[in-house]
């Protein structure tokens, strides 16, 4: 048993420095993008700056790590999903990088996006990192050594935590099914909880949940990139993720559902289905 744990505090401090680099980026171009290219759909867009932190971080990792394998939402190839769907094995690192989380946000100049880091080893997620630079809130995590904001320990709501009690977030997909399939769960889900709100960033909202400042969040056809990071952290936090019928999640992704664990979890489940 070799002793890996120097090896991921290394890799969550360049992690967390590139998080801190490309969050830079998004302060100084928010609302100012000069170059909106759609991508499947209106609705689906990127940016020269998303293209430039991906390019920052991966740059970097390369030079770093030459080793470790990559993938981020702007440059990935269905071989590198197709990789991750089969479940890695051993001990290759896999970075797992949204660079900007919340880009119609940032196309906006609404001050609501974040850079999403996991480095995976295996098919283990082992560090996290959401970053949003509008208000400096860092959010980090190593599997099994907890969930921190700004270097102070967080953790979810308590388990026993009432939907009634609870803030519910969620995202709308840009794919039209995706998004009234979201509206009938809505007006499930609605009556039920304490509030409703969707802010256009699934990091941060999994990391609002790790928080303890939200109870539940969840999505339709979510990536890894979108959700690895946050996912790690809310678990070192004491929540869970699986999808919304209540089954594991792979890596991969797909429909989301996160919360604090415990009622609100197996209520929203019960909701849902
Ligand atoms: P993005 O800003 O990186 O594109 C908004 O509800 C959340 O969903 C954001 O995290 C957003 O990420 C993500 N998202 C938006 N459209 C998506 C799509 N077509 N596929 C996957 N994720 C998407
Ligand atoms: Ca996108
Ligand atoms: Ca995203
Ligand atoms: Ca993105």
């Amino acid at each position: 048993q070799v002793d890996i744990s120097q090896e991921i505090k290394d890799i969550e401090a360049v992690a967390v420095r590139l998080a801190r680099e490309a969050g830079a980026l998004i302060l100084a171009k928010s609302g100012r993008a000069t170059q909106v290219d759609r991508k499947a759909s209106r609705s689906d867009l990127v940016t020269e700056v998303d293209k430039a932190c991906e390019h920052l971080i991966q740059s970097e990792v390369k030079a770093v790590f030459p080793q470790h394998h990559w993938l981020g939402e702007e440059t990935f190839t269905e071989a590198q999903l197709d990789r991750l769907g089969d479940g890695p094995k051993g001990a290759d690192y896999t970075w797992l990088v949204d660079p900007i989380d919340g880009t119609l946000n940032f196309i906006g100049g609404l001050p609501f996006a974040s850079v999403s880091i996991a480095v995976a080893r295996g098919s283990t997620l082992q560090v996290g990192v959401v970053y949003n630079p509008f208000i400096d809130e860092l959010f980090t995590a190593r599997k099994g050594e907890g969930a921190y904001l700004n270097g102070e320990s967080i953790s979810a709501l308590p388990r026993e935590t009432e939907l009634e009690d609870a803030i519910v977030t969620l995202g709308f997909n840009s794919k039209p099914e995706r998004r009234k399939l979201m509206l009938q769960e809505i007006s499930k889900v609605g009556p039920h909880c304490r509030a409703i709100r969707a802010l256009g960033s699934a990091a941060l909202h999994i990391s609002y949940i790790a928080a303890g400042r939200v109870g539940c969040f969840f999505e339709h056809g979510l990536k890894p990139w979108d959700i690895a990071a946050a996912w790690l952290i809310l678990e070192e936090a004491g929540g869970y993720v699986t999808q919304m019928n209540g089954e594991p999640l792979p890596l991969v992704g797909g429909s989301i559902l996160a919360t604090n664990g415990g009622k609100v979890h197996e209520r929203m489940i019960e909701i849902l289905n």
